[in-house]
């Protein structure tokens, strides 16, 4: 039996309120260069404890140049944690490619919701293909997914591993990246650009399409979660987002969590 009306509720007038990013800096890790043959211009490793860390580059007569930069940086209320880099390849055989030599840790020091945003593509068979350039994976934090691309992570630490490369088809099997090019039925690719972002921003339960604000879409979505219940029934969005205390149901204490947020509106 359900104690609460769920349609009781109204929309209230949006305040002023200005999004804080989460407290989150890069701590360790190093990114360096490779490539075949032998690299004949090479960058040092860099570090990350500066929350910054820097990629190699290969060159001369093989043609190719790799890099990879990993940073951390605040906007639109969100911590930030952002990889670019690109990498060419132009001599018929051979690769070039700046990956992480050690992982990168990203310690997290309070709860966030994390949303990724990756824009990165790389061309095989001269046809531009979308790929995954990077691995996140817990260390002591824990990574609480609510789809492949939303979720929320708790105080620790994380491990981010990247790669990007570029060769000639058919001709190396670049294994020090092919964690992130085995993705591909071919052995090679050209022009890689990655653009990849981590968005940390602080919890806001109740929002659940992630626009920063509690309002009728997200409860639209809450009462249907409220209407199955249980986290493990069918139906229920991946993850469960809407038990809000992750005691494995969607009930009356994970509406008045909601309540609390819808007359919020904007998330803190
Ligand atoms: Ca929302
Ligand atoms: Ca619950």
């Amino acid at each position: 039996m359900k104690l609460v009306s769920l349609v009781a509720l109204c929309l209230l007038p949006a305040s002023s309120g200005v999004a804080a990013p989460v407290a989150a800096t890069l701590t360790s890790g190093s990114v360096t260069g490779a490539g075949f043959p032998e690299p004949l211009v090479q960058q040092p490793k860099v570090s990350t404890t500066t929350k910054r860390s820097g990629g190699g580059s290969t060159g001369g007569g093989f043609g190719g140049t790799a890099s990879a930069f990993l940073d951390v940086g605040n906007s639109g209320g969100a911590t930030n944690v952002a990889l670019t880099g690109t990498a060419t390849h132009t001599n018929e055989f051979g690769y070039t490619a700046a990956y992480t030599d050690a992982a990168v840790v990203l310690t997290v020091t309070e709860a966030a919701t994390y949303a990724i945003t990756n824009l990165s593509t790389t061309k095989v068979n001269n046809v531009s293909t979308a790929f995954n350039p990077v691995t996140l994976e817990s260390a002591t934090g824990f990574i609480n997914a609510f789809s492949a691309t939303r979720g929320e992570l708790s105080p620790g630490t994380y491990r981010l591993r990247f790669g990007v490369a570029a060769a000639q088809p058919f001709t190396f099997s670049f294994s020090l990246v092919s964690t992130w090019y085995n993705q591909f039925n071919t052995t090679g690719c050209k022009d890689t650009s990655v653009n990849w972002t981590l968005a940390l921003r602080k919890p806001c339960h109740g929002d659940l399409n992630f626009d920063t604000l509690v309002d009728d879409a997200d409860f639209q979505s809450f009462a249907r979660a409220y209407d199955i219940l249980g986290c493990a029934q069918p139906g229920m969005p991946q993850g469960c987002p809407a038990d809000f205390n992750n005691d494995g149901v969607v009930d009356d204490f994970d509406f008045q969590m909601f309540v609390v947020s819808y007359n919020e509106l904007v998330c803190p």
